[in-house]
Parts: structure tokens; C-alpha cells; sequence
């Protein structure tokens, strides 16, 4: 076992010149570094060969797609991919004695890269009301304790069940069916703070809440867009894809706040050409805009469109697509003709000129796909920035066909798969009604509490219990100091985690670590070996088998600890059969066959290579909106602005993080090396608020209500951020986010655009 570092890292910060390009010899490097010091080399073999392969582990970095079956590459991952896979397969270990050592509240002092460097949790823990001590308790009592907790409930709204995308397609079923069971619909997951503004834009204008695209629609593409989206670090092997395309003949946009490494080149480290050469230009145009510009943007874009198409009418828009597939053009065109060109140069910070050329290059192109991550749902105007991103892809036609469509690039390796299996706190009836169906219980048809209710609600005690189902709900939410309070006022925590997190320190009264199976784990139970299926980016459900022996004999997975626990608290209640679920997850995908559409048979097809795709209503033709067409929007905006002497601040990943887990302290294609505690910063802005390199500075975001929300003690970075927009690492300024600063109607925290002054502190 090795041994975990016992001091927090001391480094000084050091800058160096932003990375041109990403993802060549160098990254590939890092990587095997990176594992080399977390695990054996016989462990990282074994992981790393059968990453992303048919039959082997599914990577449990992000969702994007594996090419098809006889198009995968010996080594289909990526250098992050690698690092995530190792900080699972790590063989270090938390043990019982090292909770006997570490008081909670000195833990609670620990940094998250800390707590994650000293490895694996190995058996199940306990925190008693009035302790400081985290003490070791059977499998027996802990999940004997958390059922007695749920059952003294005076109603099940009083409990929530947050879920992170990491969780299997399999476990994340069971959580919803048992959650549904004991009566509530209080399902909150990472979603909420992540798509749920694309979701809800797409819901309604497509009738569906996915993106319509496949890796073969990338490759055969025109005109790709990225906008606020930085693959080179949170998507690495899109860039593969973007490359293929480009070989097509493909152009690409990208639209961003930070000209970031992978948009600018790509050195594919498969590709004997990417190793020694320089690599591919990734974006042939980018677009440097101002944070929240997306929308009016896309609304000039869509104003100059319908501009050509009157200089020459019949060639721009796809007229028979629009009467046959959508409804509400008329009104869409005459709003779309009143905005402002001000406005939008302004909102943008970009020229006419660029628009118009961006314009010439959809005119040239018969198949666009937009492809967009959190610079455009984690802003007060997600939800409309996206609608309008549709109306762009109606206007040509580019839905329903080869080559084209909306691309929301999802996150968790299985976020989108978990939603698919009912976790939300808003299923539609018709889940609902097959859930009933199936099983023979009424489910709660009342909405349940999201990621933000669910805090508002455990501040008021009107949640006493929260179990999280993987993931770091603490660090993960905005208002980290209000959250956190939230979380210790309720009775009773418990999350089932495979690493040591701050939510196991700022937790409940009483509050149980339930350590659980990583995905590149053997999983057997009674009946045999286990497997368990995952969707990703591109709605294919697939197979992901574990290899490696576990970290622990007391680990139990998922699913088997979801099954106990549900037993233990539902005391029969349903006739659920609990016992065959945890014997036999191809037991549980049976009756997912019958509850999910799209997924009969799902025990026989999932096993095939390359798994099941999803059907896309809209590939079909199909938009189940309630008049049964795709639907233009007006958008209406009002400008993301700061007052003098403020900036608006992102919070963003660092290239070595995952989330709230930074792996080191550094930001290698940034140039940032040391420190994450810096906030980068437009020079012009710098000289404007007399601002040195290097210096240090708090934090402090402006919002409507008194609260001062204070980040301490950063350093001032120059960086060539878009003018007046700033950008600082995510976890570390989530005490920044007011909870109520959420994109409306999808109540999706605005973790960008948020108001911020900064404070010299010397
Ligand atoms: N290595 C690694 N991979 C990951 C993750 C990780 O933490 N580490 N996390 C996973 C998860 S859960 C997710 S959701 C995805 C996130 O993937 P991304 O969305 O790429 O993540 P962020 O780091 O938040 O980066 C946001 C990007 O949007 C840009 N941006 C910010 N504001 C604006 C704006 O107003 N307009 C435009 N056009 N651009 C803007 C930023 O400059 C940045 O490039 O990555 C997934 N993959
Ligand atoms: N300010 C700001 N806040 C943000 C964001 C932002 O950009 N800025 N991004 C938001 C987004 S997009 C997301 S998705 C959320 C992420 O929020 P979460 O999904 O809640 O957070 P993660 O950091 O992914 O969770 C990491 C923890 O998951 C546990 N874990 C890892 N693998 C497994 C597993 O296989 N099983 C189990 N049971 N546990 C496991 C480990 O204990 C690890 O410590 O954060 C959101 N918050
Ligand atoms: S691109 Fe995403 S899914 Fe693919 S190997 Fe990298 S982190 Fe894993
Ligand atoms: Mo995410």
C-alpha cells in the first residue's frame, strides 16, 4: 500500500505563457506520471488496456462516446481519462486507524485535494450525535441505522437522495424505485447544476430533453460549433472526433470567454502525425465573448440569417422543414428583427464584421451541429440561451438528418443514463405511470425537491435526512457556507463514496460513510461476476465490466448496499424482490426493460458491441412537444453587466481536477503551476482596477441581499480573459454563488457571470 502525503502541498505559484495546443506527447506523459505515483504499474495496465474497449471498463471521466466497435484505438482514453481511472485504482487507503487519528473537525480544516490524496475508504464508518470521531460500525448497523432514521420521519419529504453521475444505470434505478417507494419524488442530482438548463430549453422546444446527435453526425458535419466549452481539458477525446471531422472537411467555431488550448490545436497522441507534428488547428474561427454574450449572439446570428433570406428569398431558410416540422416562426422572425444591433455588439463584445462572417460560414454549410457545455446552462439566460441555439439549428433545417443537431456535451460518464432510470425529482407521468405499472405501488406524483430546494429545505429543518449517492453535495453547491450549514442542521447524513470528501466532514449530527465498489472493481455477487450498463453523451447505453480485485473486503457496490437498505426500511412494503436485485443485476435490467422505453430486451441487446442507442424522437421526425412540433422561441435578454470596479467572474475546472476533486495544483495548458488559488484577470482590466501580477486580493461577489460572501486570499493572474470577465477555480469559490443566483426556470445555479469586486488584501 502506499502511502498517502501527510502535509498539504506548499508549493509557490509560478506562471508561464497559456498552452497553445493540447492532448500530444506531453499529456500523454503527465498521465502515466500521474498513475505510476497513485498505483502499481500492473493495476494501471490492466485499467488503462480495456478503457473504453467492448467488454472492459467503461472510463469514468466524462460522457463522451467510444467510436463504434471496429474503430476503437488500442488506447481509447485520454490523459484524463487516465487520471481519473488512477485516482480510483490508487492503493492507498483510508482505514479505521486513520479516522482514529483525525478528529472531523481537523479534517474539516484538510483542503479537497488532501482528503482525496489519501485514498481509498475501506469499511463503514459512523459519526455519533456529539462525537468527533468517525468509528467503525457493521454493515448490519449502519444501513440498521440509517432505515430506523427514515421510518421515525414524520413524512418521506423529509429525506432527500442526491445523486452524482458516476452511479450505474442499475444502481441508479434502484435508488429512485426505492425512493418512490418510501414516498418521495426528492431526487436532486448533479444534473440540476449542470444541463438542467439545456434539458429544460430542449424539453420544450423539441419535446426531448437530449441532444440529437452521434459521434458519426460529428464526423460527418459542415460547421461545428463549440461554444462555452473547453474540450481540451473536460472533453479530450472530442477532440479526436473534431479532427476526423476537420479530415472531412468540417470547419469549426468556437465561442469562448478564454482562447483555451484544445480549441486552438490538437496533438492526437494516437496519430504518429500529432506526436511529432503541430498537431491539427481545431477552431477556424473563435469568438472571443463576453461572459453571457451566447444568446445575443445567437439571436444576431439568427437576425442576419433571416436579413440574407429576404435579399435572397428561398435560398437561405429551409422553408419545407419549417412548415411541415415547426410551429412559431412568424412570431420568432418579427422578434428576432427588433433586437438591437447595440444591444448585441455590446452583450458580445464581439464586431458585425465577425457575426457576419460567422454568418457567411453557415451559409456555406448544409450540416451544423452546435455543440455547448456549462459557459452557456450555468448563466442566468441557460434556458433561453439554448432555446435560441434551436431556433438557429431550425432556421436551416440542421435537426433530423445526417451531420446535424444539437450536441449538449454532458459531464458524469453516466449523468445522462441516471436520468434516463427516473432520477429526477420532476419524472413526467408517464415514467411515473409505467413505474406503477411495473411494480404495483403508487409513486408520489408531487414534484420533489431539486439540488437547490433540497438546501434551502435542510437550512429551514425541513429535511432531516440526506443520503448522497456518490458525489461531493457540499462542495459541489453554491453558497458553500450557507450549504454547509444547511447539511449540519439536518439529524442524519450518510454518503455511500468510494474517496474521502468534504462532505463527510461537514456532515449531520449523526453521519455514516458507506464505502462503496469503484466501476473498474470486480463486482461479484451471489449469482456470478457483475456488469452494469452506463449511457453516455450520444444516448448509447453500454456495458462497463470491473477488472481490478477490490479495494476492500468490506466495500459492497451500490447496488447491493441500495437493495439492503431498501429492505431494511420498507419492511416488504411493494414486494419489491431486494434480495434477487443484489444477486442479479441483469434481474433489475429486466424490469427496466419494462419501465424505460427504448430499452426492451435490454439484457440481450446491451451485451452486443457498442450497446443500444437510444432512439432521438427528433431523428425521427418526431417532436413530442404538445402541438407535436419543434417550436421557435422569442428570447428576450436583459445584459450581463458589472458595475464599475466589478468583473464577472467564472468558476471553471482546472486541467487537473475532476469537479471538486483537484488532483495537484496546477493548470498545466493555462500556465498556472502551484497554486489554484488565483483568479485570472484581462490585463487592460488589471491597469483599469490598478492591479499588479501576482497580487493578492479577496474576493467578493455582489448580490440583492446583505450576505457578504468573501473568497480569501488570491492572486491576481493576467490572462487574456474576454474585457471585464474573470476566472477562478471551481471548488474554492463556490462560496462566492448566492443560492439564489439560478438560471430561471431551471432553477440551475449560475456558477458563471457572477458580479465580483476584488479586494487588495496587502
Ligand atoms: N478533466 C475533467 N473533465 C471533466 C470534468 C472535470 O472536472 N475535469 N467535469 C465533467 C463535468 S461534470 C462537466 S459538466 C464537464 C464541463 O465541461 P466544460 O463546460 O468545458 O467545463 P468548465 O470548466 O466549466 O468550462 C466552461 C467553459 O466555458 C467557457 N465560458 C465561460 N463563460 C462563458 C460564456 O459566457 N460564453 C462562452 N461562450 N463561454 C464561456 C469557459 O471559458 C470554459 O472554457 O466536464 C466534464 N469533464
Ligand atoms: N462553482 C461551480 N460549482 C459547480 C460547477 C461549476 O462549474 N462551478 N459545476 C457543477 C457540475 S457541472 C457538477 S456535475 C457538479 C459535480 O458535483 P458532484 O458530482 O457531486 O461531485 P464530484 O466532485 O464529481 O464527486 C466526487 C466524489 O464522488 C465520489 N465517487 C467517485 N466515484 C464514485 C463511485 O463510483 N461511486 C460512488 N458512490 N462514489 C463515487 C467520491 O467520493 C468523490 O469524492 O458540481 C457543480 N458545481
Ligand atoms: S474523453 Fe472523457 S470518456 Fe473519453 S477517455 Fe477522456 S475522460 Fe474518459
Ligand atoms: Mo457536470
Amino acid at each position: 500500500m502506499k502511502k498517502p502525503p501527510s502535509h498539504e502541498p506548499d508549493e509557490e505559484l509560478s506562471v508561464t505563457p497559456p498552452k497553445k495546443w493540447a492532448a500530444g506527447v506531453p499529456a500523454v506523459t503527465h498521465a502515466l506520471e500521474y498513475s505510476l505515483e497513485e498505483t502499481s504499474v500492473r493495476r494501471t495496465g490492466t485499467t488503462l488496456l480495456t478503457m473504453n474497449q467492448v467488454g472492459g471498463i467503461d472510463c469514468p471521466g466524462c460522457a463522451w462516446a467510444d467510436p463504434s466497435p471496429g474503430h476503437r484505438h488500442l488506447n481509447e482514453y485520454c490523459e484524463n481519462g487516465a487520471k481519473h481511472i488512477n485516482d480510483e485504482a490508487t492503493t492507498r487507503r483510508v482505514t479505521a486507524d486513520f479516522f482514529r487519528r483525525h478528529s472531523v473537525s481537523e479534517l474539516g480544516q484538510r483542503s479537497d485535494l488532501w482528503l482525496n490524496q489519501q485514498g481509498r475508504l475501506t469499511e463503514p464508518m459512523v459519526k455519533r450525535d456529539g462525537s468527533d470521531h468517525y468509528e467503525p460500525i457493521s454493515w448490519h448497523d449502519a444501513l440498521g441505522l440509517l432505515a430506523g432514521e427514515l421510518k421515525a420521519l414524520d413524512s418521506p419529504d423529509e429525506a432527500v437522495f442526491y445523486t452524482s453521475g458516476r452511479v450505474s444505470n442499475e444502481a441508479a434505478f434502484l435508488l429512485q424505485l426505492f425512493a418512490r417507494v418510501f414516498g418521495t419524488n426528492n431526487l436532486p442530482d448533479c444534473s440540476n447544476m449542470c444541463h438542467e438548463s439545456s434539458g429544460f430549453a430542449l424539453h420544450e422546444t423539441l419535446g426531448t430533453g437530449k441532444g440529437s446527435v452521434s459521434l458519426e453526425d460529428i464526423h460527418h458535419a459542415d460547421l461545428i460549433f463549440l461554444v462555452g466549452q473547453n474540450p481540451g481539458t473536460n472533453h479530450p477525446r472530442q477532440l479526436s472526433a473534431l479532427e476526423e471531422a476537420k479530415g472531412n472537411g468540417a470547419r469549426v467555431i468556437a465561442v469562448n470567454t478564454l482562447p483555451e488550448a484544445g480549441l486552438l490545436r490538437f496533438k492526437n497522441p494516437q496519430k504518429a502525425r500529432g506526436v511529432v507534428g503541430n498537431g491539427v488547428q481545431i477552431a477556424d474561427r473563435f469568438l472571443h465573448i463576453r461572459s453571457g454574450g451566447d444568446l445575443a449572439l445567437f439571436q444576431g446570428l439568427n437576425r442576419l440569417l433571416l436579413e440574407a433570406e429576404d435579399a435572397r428569398p428561398g435560398t437561405v431558410l429551409d422553408h419545407e422543414f419549417i412548415m411541415s416540422n415547426t410551429s412559431g416562426f412568424e412570431e420568432f422572425a418579427r422578434h428576432a428583427r427588433t433586437v438591437a444591433w447595440e444591444d448585441i455588439l455590446t452583450a458580445t463584445d464581439l464586431t458585425r464584421e465577425e457575426i457576419e462572417a460567422v454568418r457567411d460560414e453557415v451559409l456555406r454549410s448544409k450540416r451544423v451541429i452546435v455543440c455547448w457545455a456549462m459557459g452557456v446552462t450555468q448563466q442566468k439566460h441557460g434556458v433561453p440561451t439554448v432555446r435560441e441555439i434551436v431556433n438557429f439549428l431550425l432556421l436551416r433545417g440542421n435537426l433530423g438528418k445526417a451531420g446535424a443537431g444539437t450536441c449538449p456535451v454532458r459531464g458524469h460518464s453516466n449523468v445522462q443514463g441516471d436520468r434516463t432510470m427516473g432520477i429526477w425529482e420532476q419524472m413526467p407521468d408517464s415514467f411515473l405511470d409505467r413505474l406503477e405499472r411495473e411494480f404495483g405501488f403508487q409513486p408520489p406524483r408531487a414534484h420533489g425537491l431539486d439540488s437547490v430546494n433540497s438546501i434551502k429545505a435542510m437550512h429551514e429543518g425541513r429535511v432531516k435526512v440526506f443520503l448522497g449517492v456518490a458525489g461531493n453535495f457540499v462542495r459541489a453547491a453554491p453558497d458553500s457556507a450557507f450549504t454547509e450549514d444547511a447539511m449540519r442542521r439536518c439529524g442524519f447524513t450518510a454518503h455511500i463514496s468510494t474517496k474521502l470528501n468534504r462532505s463527510h466532514t461537514v456532515c449531520g449530527r449523526t453521519a455514516l460513510i458507506l464505502p462503496t465498489l469503484g466501476r473498474t472493481e470486480l463486482d461479484t455477487q451471489a449469482t456470478g461476476e457483475q456488469f452494469v450498463t452506463v449511457e453516455n453523451s450520444m444516448s448509447e447505453v453500454h456495458t462497463s465490466y470491473g477488472r481490478l480485485k477490490p479495494a476492500s473486503k468490506l466495500l459492497l457496490s451500490e447496488v447491493a448496499i441500495l437493495a439492503r437498505l431498501a429492505v431494511r426500511t420498507l419492511d416488504g412494503r411493494g414486494g419489491i424482490p431486494w434480495e434477487q436485485f443484489e444477486a442479479d443485476y441483469g434481474a433489475i435490467r429486466d424490469r427496466i426493460s419494462n419501465v424505460v422505453p427504448g430499452l426492451h430486451q435490454f439484457n440481450r441487446r446491451v451485451v452486443r458491441p457498442g450497446g443500444i442507442r437510444l432512439p432521438n424522437p427528433v431523428n425521427e421526425g418526431i417532436y413530442p412537444t404538445p402541438v407535436g412540433k419543434a417550436l421557435f422561441s422569442c428570447n428576450a435578454w436583459e445584459m450581463s453587466s458589472a458595475p464599475e470596479g466589478h468583473l464577472l467572474l467564472q468558476t471553471l475546472r482546472s486541467h487537473d481536477q475532476w469537479n471538486t476533486i483537484p488532483y495537484t495544483e496546477n493548470d498545466r495548458y493555462r500556465g498556472i503551476h502551484g497554486s489554484r488559488r488565483v483568479v485570472m484577470v484581462n490585463p487592460d482590466d488589471m491597469d483599469r482596477l490598478g492591479l499588479a501580477e501576482g497580487q493578492r486580493v479577496d474576493l467578493v461577489s455582489v448580490w440583492a441581499d446583505d450576505v457578504l460572501r468573501r473568497a480569501e486570499d488570491f492572486k491576481v493572474v493576467s490572462y487574456p480573459t474576454s474585457a471585464g470577465c474573470a476566472a477562478a477555480y471551481y471548488p474554492e469559490t463556490n462560496v462566492l454563488l448566492p443560492l439564489d443566483s439560478v438560471a430561471a426556470t431551471s432553477n440551475q445555479p449560475t456558477a458563471k457571470g457572477i458580479v465580483v469586486r476584488l479586494e487588495p488584501t496587502v
